[in-house]
């Protein structure tokens, strides 16, 4: 019998990829990580033939292999992981639960994580008119994920993929300038939950120590030990 290995290729500084290695650490699945070329002017070249040919249009990390199941995209890779793993869940039980629970995830990636994408190419002028607007557009949502935090310990409930994709999309927001405040106390507790967790670390900590390692900013609640 041939046994296969599940692959996951993703990218020093992907905050995509960093989102399926802590899925599938939580999940418990024994995996292959390959980390793309990454250069000094932050692109992902030259390109891993595998990312080529599974994501040939895109050309983006993460993909996973595993099998003959070959796939891109970190919320679809989500998906997959949940039914190919199912234990333990990282989609709340009950269809209106996980519903909401998958919108969260959706959100973080494209509402909020757009904003910090902005900032991205603005931080040499932090205080021009959308650098300010993209900061406030964080804070807002932060305002949001504190609204439901009143209620429960994590954002759809219990822990999900949901908090997964905020928590890595937090820590290039503060990297960017757009940190979470006072004005937030459940959201940094949840941002402090987050960060003890085993697989979270091991995904998040020799992230930080390549970004020191390379002069870039390291978020400011995670400098390296
Ligand atoms: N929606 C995709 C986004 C993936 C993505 O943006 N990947 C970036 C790295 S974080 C990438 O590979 N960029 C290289 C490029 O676009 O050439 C996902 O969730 O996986």
């Amino acid at each position: 019998m041939t046994t296969t290995i599940t692959k996951i290729l993703s990218g020093p500084l992907s905050m995509f990829g960093a989102k399926v290695q802590i899925a599938a650490l939580e999940k418990g699945i024994h995996f292959e990580l390959t980390m793309v070329p990454f250069t000094k002017d932050d692109a992902y070249e030259p390109k891993h033939p595998d990312v080529l040919r599974i994501n040939p249009v895109k050309q983006q990390v993460p993909v996973l292999i595993d099998g003959d199941v070959e796939l891109f995209d970190s919320t679809q890779i989500f998906e997959y992981l949940e039914d190919r793993y199912p234990t333990p869940a990282l989609w709340p039980q009950g269809v209106a639960e996980r519903a909401r629970a998958r919108q969260l995830e959706q959100k973080s990636d494209e509402v909020f994580f757009p904003n910090v994408i902005r900032l991205f190419g603005l931080q040499h002028d932090m205080q021009s008119a959308a650098a300010v607007a993209a900061c406030a557009a964080c804070a807002r949502y932060y305002d949001e994920m504190e609204g439901l935090l009143a209620t429960r310990e994590y954002l759809a409930g219990a822990y999900s993929f949901a908090d997964i994709a905020f928590y890595m999309a937090c820590i290039f927001a503060d990297r960017k300038g757009a940190r979470m405040t006072q004005a937030t106390p459940r959201l940094l507790a949840w941002r402090s939950r987050m960060g003890e967790r085993p697989a979270v670390q091991t995904v998040v900590e020799p992230m930080m120590r390549f970004l020191a390692s390379e002069g870039r900013d390291v978020a400011s609640f995670l400098m390296p030990r």
